[in-house]
């Protein structure tokens, strides 16, 4: 395990490469060019001059969240062969400049959703949070009004607002899209993918839906282990993985993740761990990384996470926004920062005892 901090870029990112490096065990970063747009070519030249200035900050890039997919992939029209050959550009340059883990996710329209930006919780601190009956009595774009106004100036990722000019044409897209039709062009878009992952060892890391089911009538298919396993069996190569979201696949409570982690073993390339707070089961909101502050086991998602020998990044995902800071949701240091100690800490533990263990 490697722990990393997510990171947008300076043009971006209210928390700067001098801060992450200060974050005791953290020496990598995941990171993106935030100002690409979903089907347009990655340079190498950009990617670089991204890897020299994390570099310069005595860090790595340890992947890439997220080198996003075009709706036009996503929904199987007719331009979705040009777009997966700018995908594979990008690929070939990622892997040229010696970077081998790419997160991105297969959600239409919409990346992940939540209701309010900034729910108070009963220590002062604000968090994301989700209730259905506010999606219920929302349409979109209302949606993303009131994201917007809420966003500490940031952008939010996949709430990009030239995204949302186009709503009503993106839903149209998606008119005739179901599960089995999303399904059959993530399939196609894999299996196009593949070679050029095999030749340069790239690991794609596919990001579930948040939350796990469908919002706004919208298909959504990476919610449950069964359609993850069809997922890596309908494409069954290595380099066809998975992000482990625990934030993610916990919104829906049926989702077992330490179970879920444990029948994905070889296939886990990355994981984010975070902890959410049910208040019903259509109602929760984002808690510290903490067990108790929280409804999940995160002593229990670690272990499994270290019973399959898993080895790749894991990253601290959103955090509470703590002691005034303004950042983007989600994305503040402070939080982030005493997330990544505890997870370290759980980590160390787990080792440890396991060494003991097999010392006897
Ligand atoms: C992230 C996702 O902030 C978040 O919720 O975990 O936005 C994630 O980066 C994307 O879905 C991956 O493409
Ligand atoms: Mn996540």
């Amino acid at each position: 395990m490697e722990m990393t901090l997510r990171w947008y870029g300076s043009k971006f990112d209210t928390v700067t490469l001098e801060q992450i490096r200060q974050i005791p065990g953290v020496k990598g970063v995941i990171t993106t060019l935030y100002d690409t747009a979903p089907g347009e070519v990655w340079s190498r030249e950009h990617i670089r001059a991204m890897k020299e200035e994390v570099e310069a900050a005595g860090l790595h890039i340890s992947g890439i969240e997220s080198v996003n997919v075009h709706d036009a992939i996503k929904t199987g029209s007719e331009e979705r062969d040009m777009y997966i050959d700018n995908y594979i550009e990008t690929l070939e340059n990622l892997g040229k400049e010696d970077i081998h883990l790419v997160c991105y996710n297969f959600m239409p329209v919409f990346d992940w959703t939540r209701t309010e930006l900034a729910r108070r919780r009963p220590d002062g601190s604000t968090v994301l949070a989700y209730t259905q009956e506010a999606v219920d009595a929302l349409n979109p774009e209302d949606m993303f009004d009131s994201i917007a106004s809420d966003t500490n100036g940031t952008v939010m990722p996949g709430w990009e607002p030239e995204r949302m000019a186009h709503i009503k044409e993106l839903f149209e897209m998606y008119k005739e899209i179901d599960d089995e039709k999303l399904f059959e062009n993530l399939k196609y878009f894999l299996e196009r993918i593949m070679p050029v992952c095999n030749k340069y060892d790239i690991y794609m890391a596919i990001h579930p839906d948040d939350p796990a089911w469908s919002v706004f009538g919208l298909p959504r298919i990476i919610i449950n282990k069964e359609n993850i396993l069809r997922m890596m069996h309908m494409v069954d190569d290595v380099h066809n993985g998975v992000t482990f979201c625990s934030g993610s696949y916990g919104t829906n409570l049926e989702n077992d993740l330490p179970d879920m982690i444990r029948s994905l073993k070889g296939r886990i390339h990355f994981a984010h761990v975070r902890n959410l707070k049910f208040n019903s089961p259509t109602d929760f909101e984002e808690a510290a990384h903490l067990s108790s502050d929280g409804s999940f086991d995160m002593f229990e998602i670690m272990k499994a996470l270290y019973d399959i020998g898993f080895d790749g990044p894991i990253r601290p995902d959103h955090g509470r926004m703590i002691w005034g800071e303004k950042a983007m949701p989600g994305y503040g240091l402070y939080d982030r920062a005493l997330g990544a100690a505890y997870l370290n800490g759980l980590w160390e533990a787990i080792v440890k005892e396991e060494k003991k263990h097999e010392a006897e």
